[in-house]
């Protein structure tokens, strides 16, 4: 191999070197995500060409129809990850409750968070999708972990990161030491690092939203997204362009490699928006923090929020930081 090849395992045990005192749990919890989620890439690209699409015949917590590679993705993390004495709980977005360590395996100090595969509504029409996940430590005070480890609060995080299936896979993490993106090489069968400390561009380009939706907005939403398209009278910025896949991971993927904000608001039908905070807004909105950006959920930020149920689900604002802010400044005045 090269010598100017950086394996993501490589660059696991350089972070590892940041903490002295780790015992190297943590490296390997990454590098076993890392694992799921070459699994899960390969069963992606196969989609087309396997008897695997269509729905799976059941329905997940939220009444929408599982895909069969969403199963799959569940299994996958599940597999991997709850037999390596690592973890002491954890939780899914297509799991109703928290998903135990069975006991013969032996509980560790993580906590993993994860939404197996977001955007699945794409996989039929070969668009990108991903998989969100959140690391936190163990809380509480039994030998394993219960349902108040998975309800911490993103400042409590540990790790989060998103792998895209996309025209290639990449893996974006953070521990805490800025964000690095990885693409895996299909022939190595290895994540290399190829985006190192990514920070979202100054200048933005892009807004991201379900304009179809603009009936059900609030004032203060419908006015910020006017100005987020040059058209606000009182305050002429210069327009963004505007990108939505409908799937979080790419047009969050987007936005933090080209700049821009991504919102999912809440409406007049869905008073809490779309997002889920534990398993997509939170873990998100520690890599966007990470990356020089902020999230907010129009009032307060992301990461200051404590979840209540495992499923809650969230407004969600999130990318440049003035942006946000100003969306934020948006509904303080028209919405309150
Ligand atoms: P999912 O977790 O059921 O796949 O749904 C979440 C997805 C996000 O990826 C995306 O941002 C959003 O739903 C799109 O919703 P909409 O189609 O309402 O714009
Ligand atoms: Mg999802």
């Amino acid at each position: 191999m090269g010598g100017g090849l950086i394996t993501i395992e490589r660059h696991i045990i350089d972070q590892q070197k940041l903490h002295p005192g780790a015992r190297g749990i943590f490296s390997n919890l990454l590098y076993d995500i890392a694992l799921a989620a070459k699994i899960i890439a390969r069963e992606t690209m196969r989609a087309g060409l396997a008897d695997i699409l269509g729905r799976a015949g059941t329905v997940n917590v939220h009444g929408e129809h599982q895909q069969k590679l969403d199963v799959f993705a569940q299994e996958t993390m599940v597999a991997i990850n709850n037999h390596t004495g690592r973890l002491a709980v954890m939780a899914s977005e297509e799991a109703d409750g928290i998903i135990p360590i069975p006991r013969e395996y032996g509980c560790g100090p993580y906590v993993l968070i994860f939404d197996p595969l977001d955007g699945s509504s794409n996989i039929a029409v070969n668009v990108s999708i991903g998989t969100i996940f959140a690391v936190y430590r163990k809380v509480s005070p039994g030998e394993c972990g219960a349902e108040e480890d998975c309800l911490q609060p993103g400042s409590d995080l540990a790790a989060a990161g998103y792998v895209i299936y996309g025209s290639s896979t990449m893996l974006v993490y953070t521990a805490g030491h800025g964000v690095h993106g990885f693409t895996l090489d299909p022939s190595l069968g290895e994540f290399l690092l190829s985006h190192p400390d990514i920070r979202i561009p100054e200048e933005p380009r892009y807004y991201s939203v379900n304009q179809g939706y603009e009936s059900r907005w609030s004032e203060g939403v419908r006015r910020y997204v006017k100005w987020l398209q040059g058209m606000d009278a009182d305050e002429p910025r210069k327009p963004l362009s505007a990108r939505y896949i409908g799937s979080l991971v790419a047009d969050f993927h987007r936005n933090l490699l080209e700049g821009g904000i991504f919102l999912y608001p809440s409406d007049a039908k869905n008073p809490n928006g779309k997002i889920r905070l534990t398993y997509e807004a939170i873990p998100m909105a520690y890599i966007a923090e990470q990356a020089g950006g902020y999230a907010s959920d129009g009032r307060r930020p992301i990461l200051d929020i404590r979840p209540e149920a495992l499923h809650q689900r969230t407004p969600l604002f999130i990318g440049n930081r003035d942006l946000v802010e100003k969306a934020e400044e948006f509904i303080r005045r028209y919405d309150s």
